[in-house]
């Protein structure tokens, strides 16, 4: 029987968040470095090109640098500044997707964005031109070019700006790095990454979005970062992450495709369909690895511990975690009718997820960026207006009238019955 992979993941609903202290105090002080900042390189991931963006850092900059076209050089109205954006671990990353990005992040937000793999001196040197061109446009004796990098948590901050150094200016790291998120807690002092004309840098902390959103979209933007080390690890449960990774594995048409149940993985030869099943998967990967616990009980904690480095360290093969392809907006349909109403997925007249080859890659792309890029400014709006994002917040809120009604019922009841209603200092008879 062939085999049939979950379409759905059963997702736990309470996402955690993770919005640290350094993070809260890194961006109220960020508006007051930016006044001395030309540049700025928004680092994100290449496996989450949506996911990994923060639009706290659009917010700051359009308050501090004026009204917003994105990028240009005239994009700001501050005379010369400018934004770009680097993806960078463009080696982990599914290249087919590079050429749609860049234009539909031209085409929907006028943003310039680049590929990079840190450690690739070809990639580095074109992002370090850019920044000597917004320099020598706007030469100013009197006035050291400043590039500040922002971004999500260990997106690659540091290492792009140890790489810019490398290239620019042929010296070693000036700012740590590290395979955790959370490691650069401030802002840095400045470091020269190019002599002529001179350009400097700065590094900064990670910043997490406060809110990853309501139910299973929170919960699988979390589990996202959680994968690519980009939250903090101890929020998601080990298993839930390795079972999510099973399951998009299981839907990915490198291990569908594959003669090989999961290429990329050491498992015995007697191991010859996918499955649904982690602990299937992981006795399978203990027992080829042979970590075995007393009694030679297949160590599956050994395993799953395995299994995700595997992804972290890109074994499983260049993969974007980001669904680039489907209509998210019509998928989401779809899902909430099934919810709702009982409908069958599917049987929506307005259908759900248009595969690629009908649409064509760059169409499916674009769409995807558009869409995401619409109900980003729909959720900005709402904040602005006050209305609340998260889950807890809409509860307490509810509750909150809930209990000012009840009390209001209350008291005109006791009014109606000649009584004194509760809060009054006097006690009825
Ligand atoms: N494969 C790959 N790993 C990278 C790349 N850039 C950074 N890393 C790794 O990502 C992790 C986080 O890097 P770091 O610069 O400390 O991120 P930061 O927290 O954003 O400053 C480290 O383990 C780096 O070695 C890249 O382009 N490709
Ligand atoms: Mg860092």
């Amino acid at each position: 029987m062939s085999f049939i992979p979950r379409t759905h993941f059963p997702f736990p609903t309470n996402t955690p968040s993770w919005f640290a202290g350094h993070m809260s105090r890194s961006l109220t002080k960020l508006p007051t470095v930016l006044k001395d900042i030309d540049l700025v390189i928004e680092a994100r991931d290449a496996r989450l090109p949506l996911t990994s963006i923060n639009p706290a850092f659009d917010e700051v900059l359009e308050e501090s640098w004026g009204k917003m076209n994105m990028a240009g050089p005239s994009g700001w109205k501050g005379k010369g500044k400018e934004k770009v954006v680097v993806y960078t671990k463009r080696d982990q990353a599914e290249e087919r997707f590079e050429e749609p990005l860049k234009r539909a992040f031209k085409k929907h937000a006028n943003q310039s964005i680049f590929f990079a793999d840190t450690r690739s001196d070809r990639d580095v040197r074109k992002v370090l031109a850019h920044a000597v061109d917004v320099s020598k446009r706007n030469f100013d004796p009197l006035h050291d070019m400043k590039v500040l990098v922002v971004g999500m948590p260990n997106v690659g901050k540091s290492s792009l700006l140890n790489a810019l150094r490398r290239v620019g200016v042929r010296k070693g790291k000036a700012f740590q790095t590290s395979s955790l998120p959370g490691h650069t807690r401030k802002f840095t002092g400045t470091v020269k990454v190019h002599e002529t004309p001179p350009v400097y840098v700065y590094d900064m902390a990670g910043i997490m979005v406060p809110y990853l959103g309501k139910g299973e979209e929170g919960m699988e933007r979390g589990l996202k970062l959680g994968l690519t080390s980009g939250i903090k690890e101890s929020l998601f449960p080990p298993e839930i992450l390795a079972d999510y990774l099973l399951y998009r594995m299981n839907l990915h048409p490198r291990f569908t495709a594959s003669t090989s149940p999961y290429p990329g993985l050491p498992l015995p030869s007697a191991f010859t369909d996918q499955t649904n099943a982690l602990e299937e998967l992981l006795t399978a990967l203990a027992k080829r690895l042979g970590t075995l616990m007393i009694g030679g009980i297949p160590d599956v904690d050994a395993a799953q511990r395995y299994l995700l480095k595997s992804f972290g360290e890109g074994k499983l093969g260049r993969w974007t975690l980001d669904d680039l392809i489907s209509d998210p907006a019509a998928a989401r349909r779809t899902r909430s009718i099934s919810e709702n109403e009982g409908v069958v997925e599917g049987e929506d007249s307005e259908s759900p997820a248009e595969p690629e080859r009908e649409l064509g890659l760059t169409a499916a792309v674009d769409r995807t960026v558009s869409t995401y890029l619409r109900e980003e400014v729909e959720r900005r709006n709402r904040r602005a207006d006050g209305i609340p994002e998260s889950l807890s917040q809409e509860k307490k809120k509810a509750r909150k009238s809930a209990v000012e009604e009840r009390k209001k019922k209350w008291e005109a009841k006791m009014a109606n019955a000649g009584g004194i209603a509760p809060g009054s200092r006097k006690t009825r008879r």
